[in-house]
């Protein structure tokens, strides 16, 4: 079967969207760094309705930092790909191209640095992940100590990094008399627009003070909020869509209806008009970022280390057990109180409305997917919410039993004794520091608190935080993460 390129596009189904512009006319106005699904499902559609709206000045190149997989998926397929949107039964398709090829930066980083700096270019995007940014989870500060750290600030003419990139291409924008992008982060961390720019300064100060300077006073990196669930993609989807299409796709993605970006209104140079297009422009994105991080990502992580413990393998199949879904419901209430809804959000429709997007049985989402890179994502999603609870002299039961279950995920054996790669930067060392405690829970508990960049040194000191992860960590151990959220939940009653 032949692959999905322009050339296809005139046979395709009459039901298929496909894109409703001249693609030759389409201009580079937006590079985005880490091209993974997440953004082709998210960012890329938005830039697509920009081009569907007449202005063309936003195709999107894509960037690989590391694999070439993207590349391969999109190049022979010059830059196309299917959003297939489930939801039930229903099933939309929609071929997006907006994409303008895939860049593989190791092969040739100086002309990703090149791409970057063309004056065409006004937006820089990131999905790096939360550990793409190099900062420590805890404190925040550059990880000077990261060897690719460390060789981009010995030499930034071929980058390795996110920051590293971003860096080298404002140079050469400098260097060209050209203003600056706007970086605007995809990332689901607090205050990701600052994160970036911190990396972004520490970096640059380090190599080029004045370029620091100019960075600081005209560059631009917005806050966002950026919400899809977007599951990773399986050879079946891939299949079942090429009896579809009468085409193989091998870059679709596959989403669910909901979709949400919020960016702080806050830009150097032209964007699209993203209010037109949907996007929410704000002077105060924290608010939605926190109640997105701790209510859906929050859930999200606790009931993908609960559920992939105890066999679940698909967050619907997981909320499909009374406990569960009563488990979420608590965990709710706590994060709940913590925060500050921004204006216009009705939390407890936006509560139901996530139990709904939770269960949506044609995702497919596995709880594997989510509980990977758990020591980059607890901080932002159940630590900070823990420490304000406590901090109002509040209890945090059904926090602890979602961080206790990430500690459990760390040993990497579910409840059925299977053995599991836990897939996570600081894997080794929760390794290491597990097989040096002693055999008892209290000491396992006490060995992963240990790790600084994950736990902050405040909730460490804090007895009645590591009582109730300990607690809820003995009562994973004793009775399964079934039987240990039904009693937490019975309790709570
Ligand atoms: C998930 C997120 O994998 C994960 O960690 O919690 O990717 C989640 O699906 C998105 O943030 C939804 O917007």
């Amino acid at each position: 079967m032949s692959r999905l390129n322009d050339q296809a596009l005139s046979d395709l189904p009459a039901d298929v969207a496909r894109p409703p512009y001249d693609r030759a006319g389409v201009r580079t106005g937006v590079v985005h760094l880490g091209i993974g699904a997440f953004h082709r499902a998210h960012q890329a559609v938005v830039f697509d309705d920009a081009l569907a709206s007449g202005d063309l000045r936003w195709g999107v190149l894509g960037a690989s930092l590391r694999s070439p997989a993207v590349a391969a998926q999109l190049n022979p397929q010059d830059g196309l790909y299917t959003l297939v949107v489930r939801d039930g039964v229903d099933e939309r398709l929609r071929v997006i191209g907006a994409g303008q090829g895939v860049m593989v930066a190791p092969d040739d980083p100086a002309a990703l640095v090149a791409a970057m700096a063309d004056q065409n270019v006004h937006i820089v995007t990131l999905t790096v992940t939360e550990k793409g940014y190099r900062l420590d989870p805890a404190s925040g500060a550059l990880q000077l100590d990261d060897p690719e750290v460390a060789a981009d600030l010995a030499d930034l003419s071929a980058p390795r990094t996110a920051p590293g990139f971003i860096v080298a291409a404002l140079a050469a924008r400098r260097s060209a008399g050209l203003a600056p992008f706007t970086v605007i982060s995809c990332d689901n961390l607090p205050h990701n627009g600052a994160r970036i720019r911190q990396a972004v300064l520490a970096m640059a100060r380090r190599v080029d003070g004045p370029l620091a300077d100019w960075i600081e006073a005209h560059g631009a990196f917005p806050q966002t909020m950026i919400d899809r669930i977007v599951p990773a993609t399986t050879p079946e989807d891939v299949a079942r869509l090429a009896a579809r299409l009468g085409a193989e796709d091998r870059g679709m993605v596959k989403a669910e209806p909901f979709t949400q970006w919020v960016i702080e209104n806050r830009f150097t140079g032209p964007c699209p008009d993203f209010a037109a297009l949907g996007v929410q422009l704000t002077d105060a994105v924290a608010p939605w970022e926190d109640a997105k991080l701790r209510l859906l990502n929050g859930a999200h992580s606790a009931i993908a280390y609960l559920g992939a413990l105890s066999g679940h393998d698909y967050v619907h199949e997981a909320l499909g057990v009374p406990a569960f879904a009563a488990f979420v419901e608590a965990l709710w209430d706590e994060a709940q109180a913590t925060l500050r809804p921004p204006p216009g959000l009705d939390i407890a429709a936006y509560r139901r409305q996530l139990m709904a997007r939770f269960r949506n049985a044609a995702l497919m989402h596995r709880t594997r997917q989510i509980a990977m890179d758990g020591s980059q994502k607890l901080p932002q999603r159940l630590l900070a919410g823990a420490g304000e609870r406590l901090a109002g002299g509040q209890g945090i039961t059904a926090m602890a039993l979602g961080i206790a279950a990430w500690m459990r995920w760390q040993s990497g054996v579910t409840e059925a004794g299977e053995l599991v790669v836990v897939d996570d930067p600081l894997a080794g060392r929760t390794a290491e520091l597990l097989a040096s405690a002693a055999d008892a829970d209290e000491a396992r508990v006490a060995a992963l608190l240990s790790l600084t960049a994950v736990f902050p040194p405040v909730l460490v000191a804090d007895a009645r935080f590591v009582g109730a992860v300990t607690d809820a960590y003995v009562s994973l151990g004793q009775h399964g993460a079934v039987e240990a959220a039904r009693r937490l939940v019975e309790t709570a009653r």
